[in-house]
């Protein structure tokens, strides 16, 4: 399985970092935005482990390496948990709930129809892209415990993503439709939830414009090594402006 090295290095080494910038930690606001920003994280990590698991039922021959990816996200939540309460943060878990919710019903409906492609978009592709960017955004503006955390899991997050990579480069010639037509439904989805996470996350130095690069890049490079062309691509990544 390989790892993308080469773009985690060239986003960490960018020229102008965010050194001398950093928020207020311990604002009355950072904490307010942290509540609802770190709820979605944590709400984000329990979910994907569930998902790895639902996988590991439609897959009964992969199971075991889905329950070592589940795992890891379950290792993520915890660290996660540990971040809000270094910062004396309370989670708010039921905002983070509506937040998956459109989201997490297309997932449990493709599951329920035995959609693996369409779960392996869901949860591989979409997810972990959004994580990754999000991860990268935020290594950059945390706190020195947070900022620790995150790196060790952003590693991780492109582990998964190569997962669900791997898998539908192996099948494209049978789940092309599927992947275009679910990327149609559930790429607008993930726009959405950057737009609604977007003032929070501004409120942590996160800078929503940087964010929907680091998305773009993920998702784009994810789609390229899956075998799609530079057409199908950007016909795909236009279902999230229209
Ligand atoms: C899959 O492994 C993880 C899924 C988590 C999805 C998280 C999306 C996060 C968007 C909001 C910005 C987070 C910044 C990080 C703060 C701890
Ligand atoms: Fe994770
Ligand atoms: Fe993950």
């Amino acid at each position: 399985m390989q790892t993308v090295e080469t773009h985690q290095v060239a986003v960490l080494d960018r020229p102008n970092g965010s050194e001398g910038h950093l928020p207020d930690f311990n604002s009355e606001n950072y904490k307010d935005a942290y509540s609802r920003i770190n709820a979605i994280v944590i709400e984000g990590e329990q979910e994907a482990h569930d998902n790895y698991v639902s996988i590991g039922t439609l897959i009964p021959d992969k199971s075991d390496e889905l329950l070592k990816l589940a795992r890891m996200e379950l290792k993520h939540m915890r660290g996660f948990t540990a971040c809000g309460k270094n910062l004396g943060v309370t989670a708010d878990m039921k905002f983070a709930k509506e937040f998956f919710s459109p989201l997490h019903g297309n997932f449990q409906e493709a599951l329920t129809a035995g959609k693996l492609t369409t779960c392996f978009l869901i949860q591989a592709i979409l997810i972990e892209a959004f994580a990754i960017s999000a991860y990268h955004v935020y290594i950059r503006v945390a706190d020195p415990f947070a900022k620790k955390i995150t790196e060790g899991v952003v590693k991780d997050e492109y582990l998964h993503l190569n997962y669900g990579q791997e898998w539908l480069k192996a099948n494209l010639a049978t789940c092309k439709e599927e992947l275009i037509q679910a990327n149609k439904v559930n790429l607008p989805l993930i726009r959405s939830m950057l737009d609604q996470v977007a003032k929070d996350a501004s409120e942590l130095s996160m800078d929503r414009e940087e964010l929907m690069e680091e998305f773009m890049i993920a998702y784009q490079d994810s789609l390229t090594e899956i075998g799609l062309d530079n057409r199908e691509i950007a016909r795909m990544a236009l279902a999230a402006v229209v």
